[in-house]
């Protein structure tokens, strides 16, 4: 029951969410890359030495992957490129991680996509 509860705190209600205000600036953030599509800044609790978190500018019902429709292809493409370039950019090109958590069980705590770039480190597998 206690479980269920906070399960559903974290569950996807389609309101808008903090990055919608780093979106338009109104909160400050450590921008990595940026262009018409896609923002790429540092997460506010870095799991490695390179810790970014790529989202759509432009939600459009992207609030987890398994909202994922064909009319959001274009857009996870490109966020899987503006991966590449962050790692690019952080030189960490040999070795990164992108993930992405979908839903509660998954760790998912703000529901507008996004994927993270990890690395920097030695990277253990299987993750936690
Ligand atoms: P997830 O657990 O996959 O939903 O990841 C959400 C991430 O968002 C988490 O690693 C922390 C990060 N985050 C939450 N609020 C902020 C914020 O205000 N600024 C920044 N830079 N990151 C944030």
């Amino acid at each position: 029951e206690a479980a269920a509860k906070a399960a559903a705190a974290v569950a996807d209600t389609g309101a808008p969410t903090i990055f919608d205000k780093i979106i338009a600036k109104e909160i400050p953030s450590d921008i990595v890359y940026e262009d018409e599509n896609v923002l790429a800044f540092r997460d506010i609790n870095p799991q490695a030495p390179v810790h970014v978190l790529v989202i759509p500018k432009l939600r459009d019902g992207l609030t987890m992957l398994s909202n994922a429709e064909p009319r959001h292809v274009d857009v996870l493409g490109k966020l899987l490129h503006a991966s590449k370039i962050v790692a690019e950019k952080e030189g960490i090109l040999d070795g990164f991680r992108v993930v992405i958590n979908n839903g509660a069980e998954a760790c998912q705590s703000v529901y507008h996509l996004h994927l993270h770039v990890l690395g920097g480190r030695q990277m253990k597998w299987p993750p936690g």
